[in-house]
């Protein structure tokens, strides 16, 4: 009979390693300066929805990497501005409670808008923040040089920031040398996750946020905000394909309308980008049912808050 001892894989080598690493890192800014462009670019994948517009992440995104002997998870958090909505508000206070609970807090800045008011009130609140910060100045393709430099000092004068990083999070310069920086700070310990994972996100939620980044690229102005999706049922079927079905909420019936388009076109066209995505995702063919439901006052229901991992803001 064969020794089971002598069978057994060996002990990966984070278990046992005395110089193995693992650091949660904060990724936080104003909206639309880069942070869910950057996740996937230090993880190396799509793992958090990006668009051209402001408030895109809701919740808490994570995405890891390995590094080295280093696990780095990297957090990416709602933008942080002057919140007015409820749904604003739990989004603030996640972004922030973000930061207070990882290792490292990376701060974004877009090299392009500079210290407006928004970056001025993260700033601000940067004081109470104790963890190690880095400065990350993003979109360094879209500026010249000198100015990079000059916005780099008045921000260091203010804040005792541990490093400075200039990078293109789309183009992914100066992106490597962070994650080698972040994976040197790193606190000494075990790895939190499996080696080769690269999310912790149910499949279903991420499928919901693809199609949420659709609706984004499609629908105009207020509409996307006045918005949520959630993935009611999956399953997987005989021929190996998936039967996926999502709600799309909205707030009101003429909103509804829109999301339909004319003649069904525009649900049809999020519906036909959502589920290319979301097969290429999961690696198997997809039928995606998209229903768009009237559910006034969504964004005062705590149940949404739920799907969505958002704590729900009593007022
Ligand atoms: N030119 C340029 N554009 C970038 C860069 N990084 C991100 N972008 C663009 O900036 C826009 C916003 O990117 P996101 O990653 O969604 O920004 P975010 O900070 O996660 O935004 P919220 O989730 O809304 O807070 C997208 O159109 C990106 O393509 C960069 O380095 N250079
Ligand atoms: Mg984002």
């Amino acid at each position: 009979m064969a020794d089971a001892s002598q069978d057994a894989p060996p002990e990966p080598e984070r278990a046992g390693d005395a110089a193995s690493r693992c650091g949660f890192v904060a990724l936080i800014g104003a909206p639309n300066v880069g942070k869910s462009t950057l996740l996937n670019a230090l993880v190396g994948s799509k793992v958090s929805i990006v668009t051209h517009k402001v408030q895109t992440t809701r919740a808490l995104v994570r995405g890891i990497a390995v590094e080295g002997t280093a696990q780095l998870v990297f957090i990416d958090t709602p933008g942080i501005f002057a919140p007015r909505r409820r749904l604003d508000r739990a989004m603030v206070a996640t972004a922030w409670s973000g930061a207070h609970d990882a290792d490292i807090v990376g701060v974004l800045i877009d090299a392009r808008r500079g210290v407006d008011e928004e970056a001025a009130a993260i700033v601000g609140g940067l004081a109470q923040v104790r963890q190690p910060k880095v400065l990350i100045i993003n979109k360094i393709d879209l500026v010249a040089r000198p100015g990079l430099l000059e916005l780099a000092a008045r921000l260091n004068a203010e804040i005792p920031f541990a490093a400075t990083f200039m990078i293109s999070a789309l183009g992914g310069d100066g992106v490597n040398d962070l994650k080698s920086w972040l994976a040197a700070h790193a606190p000494p310990g075990p790895w939190h996750y499996p080696p080769d994972e690269i999310s912790d996100a149910p499949l279903r939620s991420l499928a919901a946020e693809i199609t949420r980044e659709k609706l984004y690229l499609r629908l105009h102005e207020e509409l996307p905000y006045r918005s949520t999706v959630e993935t009611d049922q999956w399953k997987e079927l005989k021929d190996g394909s998936v039967r996926i079905e999502q709600t799309i909420y909205v707030e009101r019936e003429s909103q509804r309308k829109i999301v339909l388009g004319k003649g069904g076109q525009t649900i049809k066209a999020i519906g036909a980008d959502a589920r290319r995505e979301i097969a290429a995702l999961i690696e198997a063919p997809v039928h995606l049912f998209l229903f768009v439901k009237v559910r006034e006052g969504w964004a005062d229901d705590p149940e949404r808050y739920r799907g969505m991992g958002l704590e729900f803001p009593k007022e």
